[in-house]
């Protein structure tokens, strides 16, 4: 097979194993142009996840529009944002190992990014979604999509296998909206597409301190806000009625139990043990005591 058959095949490969492994959305980006950005071996840079050799970044999008804890609207019970809910907390790992054996078995190389045990080894995995063609940046910084809105949790792999890269980006279709702007109730979003993340209020409540004048608006959230993608245009179809995807499926299962996790009440008094087993398969690696401070502000309102 000459060399340009068998980029097509493999692209294709990729791309059908990805569908039958309920990944909702794939792209190629030239790896090249991350490479400056990857080999800054800054401390927050993993030298596993250098670039020398790399072609091609995957980059891929699991639709988690449908997590929504049933009832936190109520005052009793706690919010969790949907990527916490997702398992996919800080990238898709899991799903991706059979693309990684894929191109291992063809004779390639495979890192998944995996941020969650590689603390700080970051690839951008907004900018190489937007890079491989799947969306644009909105003003919340987060990558939107025209199908998905801001719904999609992202995972890429860093290969040397030459993929069909995307070329054409998606036109930026948020226009003269500024509502995740103007929503967030600390300012985190002043500048459109930069985060201001220490007055985002996700970060907040990954963080030892908590300032008092964010008391006032976290509400039930125990774990992240998404003020920002819940005003957001693209997303009013999924928060009114959510798509059914093989994600949204699996977890409607277990909605039961979640329910009785999920209550503020019973939330304060998971132990250390007990927060492991309820939610540690959610590899978020949110320390305990976090977590526990974040439950005990929430209640503060209902005293
Ligand atoms: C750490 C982290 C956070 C931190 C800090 C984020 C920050 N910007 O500082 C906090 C806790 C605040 C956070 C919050 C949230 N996060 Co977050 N976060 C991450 C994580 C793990 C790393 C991102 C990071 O720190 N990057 C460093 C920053 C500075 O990089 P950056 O923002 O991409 O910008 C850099 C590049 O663009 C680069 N750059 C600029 N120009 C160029 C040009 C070239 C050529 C190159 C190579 C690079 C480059 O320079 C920038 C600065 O270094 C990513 C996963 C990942 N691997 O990307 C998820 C991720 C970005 N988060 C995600 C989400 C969903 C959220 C939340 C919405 C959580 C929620 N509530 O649901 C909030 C977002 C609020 C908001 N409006 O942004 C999703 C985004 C999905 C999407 N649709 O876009 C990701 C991809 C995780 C996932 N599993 O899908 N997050």
């Amino acid at each position: 097979m000459d060399d340009l058959m068998e980029k097509t095949v493999l692209s294709e490969n990729i791309k059908g194993l990805a569908d039958s492994l309920g990944i909702d959305v794939l792209g190629f980006a030239e790896a090249s142009e991350f490479e400056g950005y990857l080999l800054d071996h800054s401390q927050r840079r993993d030298p596993s996840l250098s670039l020398s050799g790399a072609k091609t970044i995957i980059v891929a999008g699991i639709y988690i529009g449908g997590l929504v804890l049933p009832s936190w609207d109520e005052s009793y019970m706690a919010r969790a944002s949907r990527l916490f809910l997702s398992g996919f907390f800080n990238d898709i790992v899991k799903p991706l190992e059979p693309i990684a054996a894929l191109l291992r078995k063809e004779g390639y190389t495979a890192l998944i990014c995996d941020d969650s045990k590689n603390k700080g080894s970051i690839l951008p995995l907004k900018l190489a979604a937007i890079r491989a063609g799947l969306g644009w940046q909105g003003k919340n910084t987060l990558l939107v999509t025209k199908k998905y809105g801001t719904f999609l949790a992202l995972g890429g792999i860093v290969t040397n296998a030459n993929l069909e890269h995307n070329t054409e980006e998606e036109t930026n279709r948020c226009k003269s909206c500024e509502k995740c702007q103007q929503a967030c109730p600390l300012s985190a979003l002043e500048q459109a597409h930069v985060l201001n993340r220490e007055k985002c209020l996700s970060y907040l409540l990954q963080n030892d301190d908590f300032p008092e004048k964010a008391k006032p608006v976290i509400e039930n959230r125990v774990m992240d806000c998404e003020i920002c993608q819940q005003v957001c245009p693209w997303n009013t179809k999924h928060i009114e009625r959510p798509l059914a995807t093989a994600t949204t499926t699996s977890f409607q299962g277990d909605i039961p139990a979640w329910e009785d996790i999920y209550g503020l009440p019973q939330l304060v008094k998971l132990t250390e043990q007990e927060y492991g087993e309820a939610l540690g398969h959610l590899n978020t690696g949110i320390p305990y005591a976090i977590f526990h401070r974040n439950v005990l502000v929430a209640m503060e309102r209902l005293q």
